[in-house]
């Protein structure tokens, strides 16, 4: 139950546009705070309830002030939102504006000033509340896109602080990043951290570029150096998945019996592809299912032996790009199906929807091949919650070079989402090849995943944010 507390200055603080819960409606009707689902929430909860730490973030209703409460172990501090701020400094400018032009304008970024003014003020509220909860010289942890500017607004209230900043998203080429207007506030917020940890490497180089070129700043490695004399460093901390968990919920026997179950929903396929992606233009949901229907036009692929389930989360509808993307697939799965189905038995299973946490891992350990084909992706973690669920070493993951975690997944099927052509061979070979050859890819693959994940991933971002010398 969330109990009401006076604000308590803490050692640690996250900083992220959404806070880690939900409120839902208990049996009686009474509204009742529950964690959300995710890694994030996952990784940093240990740390939080170490630390008696504090997290500061949006709550998700419009127009409501809310007090700081204790939730789990650790206060949560809500950051209120207008009804016009989550149109533009949510809608608007996070995922009208920064979401497109990071993803390499896989959609046109729209440049609106009223947009950007509502991001600098919500900015500075969030960089206000971590200021108001820090004690002094404390660790504040700032997440993602939403709030790039809060490093800096916060180090201008708090110069004794240790700042972090992570981007779950890509950071782009000079090329791209430098059509944003103001490209220069960006570029000054974020060096407000000591420490700004990217998805990969590539993604620190540009931003290291992008402070030597615009800022003329001087760099050395991973390190640039302030005019003020303090240095940030600019590293890759690729994120992961509680591997183990997925693990271990995939093979408890209500699972694998739900896997079964699917199975033959699905109608006892000898091959079932999965896709599981918000419903997002970046993730390549449209150019896949093109070429799976190709193969099946074909008939390379057979419908009656084949089954493709497709979950596509709903997302940012309110958004025109997704309300387009949204119409666009929902009419090329009909003419699939249409042309390609027989009764009982479309070539496409199209789920626009969420599921709980186990109706996934069932997917997962009931799919021979797992499809991840993102036109641009910072890490993307589905492909590596499939691969935590085969614990029997089967199944193949088609994985897009485009992704961050390409990087890291070496032994995946690799293609390029823009080759229709080159896809559809990796979709054949990932369905076709041999039993030692995808035993062997999915040993490494775990291989990966087990001694790199989410618990890594925190420790070793917090560990070398503590290592930076302290402003004091
Ligand atoms: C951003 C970056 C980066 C999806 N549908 C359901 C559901 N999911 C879960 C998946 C997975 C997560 O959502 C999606 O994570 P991704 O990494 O694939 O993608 P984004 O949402 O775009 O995340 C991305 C990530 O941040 C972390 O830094 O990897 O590159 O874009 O965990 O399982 N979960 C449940 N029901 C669903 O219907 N329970």
């Amino acid at each position: 139950m969330a109990e009401q507390t006076a604000l308590e200055p803490v050692d640690f603080v996250v900083v992220a546009n959404r806070l880690p819960v939900d409120r839902k409606s208990d049996a009686d009707g009474n509204s009742v705070w529950r964690t959300s689902p995710g890694g994030l929430v996952t990784a940093l909860e240990p740390v939080m309830q170490e630390h008696h730490g504090a997290w500061v973030g949006w709550h998700g209703a419009t127009d409501e002030p809310l007090d700081p409460f204790e939730y789990s172990g650790y206060q949560l501090v809500p950051v209120p939102l207008s009804a016009q701020e989550v149109e533009e400094y949510y809608e608007g400018f996070s995922n009208g504006t920064l979401w497109p032009l990071y993803h390499d304008v896989v959609a046109k970024p729209e440049y609106h000033r009223e947009w950007w003014d509502s991001y600098v003020e919500v900015n500075q509220r969030f960089a206000e509340a971590a200021a108001a909860v820090a004690a002094h010289g404390a660790t504040v942890w700032v997440q993602d896109y939403q709030l790039q500017l809060v490093p800096q607004m916060l180090r201008a209230l708090r110069e004794d602080l240790r700042i972090g900043f992570f981007l779950h998203i890509p950071f782009p080429p000079v090329e791209l990043f430098q059509q944003l207007p103001w490209r220069r506030q960006i570029i000054e917020g974020l060096l407000g951290a000591d420490l700004i940890g990217f998805q990969t490497a590539g993604g620190a180089q540009n931003f290291t570029r992008i402070a030597r070129q615009r800022l003329r700043l001087d760099t050395h490695r991973e390190s640039i150096t302030l005019p003020s004399g303090r240095t940030c460093r600019a590293a890759a901390y690729p994120i992961s998945i509680d591997a183990r968990g997925f693990e271990t919920l995939a093979q408890s026997q209500p699972i694998q019996q739900r896997a079964r179950e699917l199975r033959h929903e699905l109608g006892d396929p000898e091959v079932i592809f999965l896709g599981v992606d918000r419903l997002d233009y970046t993730k390549g949901i449209y150019h896949r299912l093109r070429a799976y229907g190709e193969l099946v036009a074909e008939g390379v692929v057979d419908p009656a032996k084949c089954a493709f389930l497709q979950v596509a989360t709903p997302s940012r509808e309110r958004v025109d790009e997704y309300k387009r993307l949204r119409d666009e697939i929902d009419m090329l799965v009909g003419r699939i199906n249409g042309d390609f189905g027989g009764i009982g038995r479309p070539p496409i299973t199209y789920m626009h929807m969420s599921f709980p946490r186990e109706e996934m891992a069932a997917m997962y350990t009931a799919a021979d091949v797992c499809v991840v084909t993102p036109l641009r992706d910072g890490m993307n973690l589905v492909c590596k919650e499939y691969i935590a669920c085969r614990s029997n070493n089967d199944g193949a993951l088609i994985l897009s070079e485009f992704a961050g975690a390409a990087g890291e997944l070496r032994q995946a099927y690799m293609i390029n989402p823009y080759d229709v052509n080159g896809m559809k061979q990796g979709m054949v070979l990932a369905m076709n090849d041999t039993v030692q050859n995808k035993r062997r890819r999915m040993r490494a693959l775990r291989r990966q995943v087990f001694t790199h994940d989410i618990d890594t991933w925190a420790d070793s971002f917090l560990k070398d944010l503590a290592n930076v010398p302290s402003n004091e």
